[in-house]
């Protein structure tokens, strides 16, 4: 079954946002297979942020996501990837739809409150990158048959 590596920005978390975001994500049918609260140091950070290395704002991605714990997840589902980026809305809060998370909890591009793999690789390296060789918890989910 596909898998997505999710986290709550650490402005999610001093918003006390995880409960709602989490729940979200349960309601909507997905099954967490891994959950931490998370300081994301320097050195990670550059890594998972990676691609934005020449951007602009780059210093400031990456002070932003070390300046306090973030609620890192890996979510499991049909089509998890793209759908749970539907319901993160797009980057920029002040852009993304109401009933989304970014549209319905965020205020500017800076602090956007949630990250979400955007890709089967991004998501596989970030998965990789966070829970490294931890096993992902495996169970069986008894809404699944109400699910699918
Ligand atoms: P997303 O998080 O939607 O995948 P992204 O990968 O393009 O977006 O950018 C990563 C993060 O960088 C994004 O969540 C917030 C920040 N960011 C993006 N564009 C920015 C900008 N123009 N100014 C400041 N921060 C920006
Ligand atoms: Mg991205």
């Amino acid at each position: 079954m596909e898998k997505t590596f999710v986290m709550v920005k650490p402005d999610g978390v001093q918003r006390n946002l995880i409960g709602d975001i989490l729940s979200r994500f349960e309601k909507k049918g997905f099954k967490l297979v891994h959950a931490e609260l998370k300081q994301v140091s320097k050195e990670l950070a550059e890594e998972h942020y990676g691609e934005h290395k020449e951007k602009p704002f780059f210093g400031e991605l990456v002070s932003f996501i070390t300046s306090g714990p973030v609620f890192a997840m890996v979510l499991e589902g049909e089509n998890v990837i793209a759908t749970s980026r539907k319901m993160m809305g797009v980057t920029n809060p002040q852009e993304a739809a109401p009933g989304t998370i970014r549209g319905d909890f965020g205020l500017t591009v800076g602090k956007n409150v949630i990250h979400g793999s955007d890709s089967e690789e991004s998501a596989e390296r970030e998965i990789g990158l966070f829970v490294g060789d931890k096993p992902l918890v495996e169970y069986k989910k008894d809404d699944s048959t109400w699910v699918y």
